[in-house]
């Protein structure tokens, strides 16, 4: 069962901006996706610093049309098959999984990715709750994403399915 706070959203918690381009300028982190799981996934996902909070850019290929769960993993390690390795969700508050502008969720919950009808997706999102270092740094961690949407509910990851792209995410 979710708790009423898992409703309580933030409006400004979490913005998706659509096709911008990045002008990124100070200290920034990327990450470069590795097939996982059998896939054919490539890209690069890159963060930033913005308006205290943490942009999240993604360019990525060889995805199954729709949405795909797309979270920060504990783990800067996709050095098993299935990316195992990345272990859970980066979850610095120890909280339940949930809605990316939910108050209750992990750092790690980020707005699903979604690809288009040649499996191309292209994402821009800003995430609360997450930076490039200290406690709540992203850095040395990695980035997943997975074969099926993230339901933003189930626990303790959205029951978003096998892990087609992992990424160790390194400063730049
Ligand atoms: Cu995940």
């Amino acid at each position: 069962m979710l708790s009423r706070s898992a409703f309580v959203f933030s409006a400004l918690s979490a913005i998706v901006l659509g096709g911008c381009a990045s002008t990124a300028m100070g200290p920034s982190a990327s990450a470069d996706l590795q097939a996982r799981s059998g896939s054919a996934v490539a890209g690069k996902v890159s963060f930033s610093e913005a308006n205290g909070r943490l942009r999240v850019e993604a360019m990525v290929s060889g995805l199954t049309p729709g949405e795909h769960g797309f979270h920060v993993h504990e783990a800067g390690d996709c050095s098993a098959p299935d990316a195992s390795s990345a272990k859970g969700h980066f979850n610095p508050l120890g909280k339940a999984h949930g809605h990316h502008a939910s108050v209750e969720r992990h750092g790690g919950d980020m707005p699903n990715l979604v690809a288009n009808a040649q499996g191309e997706a292209k994402y821009s999102a800003e995430v609360a709750g997450l930076s490039l270092n200290g406690p709540t740094g992203v850095v040395g961690r990695s980035v997943v994403i997975h074969a099926d949407p993230d339901d933003y509910k189930s626990q303790p990851a959205g029951n978003s399915g096998k892990r087609v792209a992992c990424g160790v995410i390194a400063a730049r």
